[in-house]
């Protein structure tokens, strides 16, 4: 015996059923073609120790540390903190169309680094190494934002990046 199911009951199953595949259809397009999809490395810190050489490895996060540098593979590495009231480095000039590995960290709690135009956009989770690895596609200067609320002075939580071709682009005026 077949179960009734209403007409209009039956229009509303089909139309919830629709949205719920549309919705999966778009997240899946955005991660296989814009590469758009959540941060997913683990990494514990003790977020009270980011600024001493004995803190996370050897000192990683420490004040002088920060910033542009090689890895080990010769890719390129920002280091950051982000901090009430801001990010450190406060500005970062990368090279176009290269893979920069982003490693950030909190200094005391929950921020958010959001580039607009780029898909750069992370939270910073205090006791966690935030990391990304992304390649920046259009030129010009873009302010790195706070998007979680961190508090009174988030509102004034910025930094800024420029992005500039490869062949202006001077590693070692910029690397330590
Ligand atoms: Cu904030």
């Amino acid at each position: 015996m077949a179960i009734h199911i209403d007409p209009l009951e039956k229009r509303w199953i089909i139309v919830t059923a629709g949205l719920a595949i549309m919705t999966w259809a778009i997240t899946l397009y955005f991660a296989a073609v814009e590469d758009i999809h959540p941060p997913s490395n683990v990494e514990v810190i003790d977020s009270a120790r980011l600024h001493l050489a004995s803190g996370v490895g050897g000192g990683e996060f420490m004040e002088e540390k920060l910033g542009l540098h090689k890895g080990s593979d010769g890719e390129l590495v920002v280091t950051m903190v982000a901090a009430r009231y801001g990010f450190y480095p406060q500005h970062i000039e990368l090279p176009l169309n290269t893979a920069v590995k982003f490693r950030i960290a909190s200094f005391d709690v929950l921020h958010g680094v959001h580039v607009p135009f780029t898909n750069l956009n992370t939270m910073i989770v205090p006791g966690y190494v935030s990391e990304i690895t992304t390649r920046f596609t259009k030129a010009g200067e873009f302010p790195i934002i706070c998007n979680e609320y961190c508090g009174l002075g988030h509102a004034y939580m910025y930094g800024m990046m420029n992005i500039v071709p490869k062949n202006k682009f001077n590693i070692a005026a910029e690397t330590h």
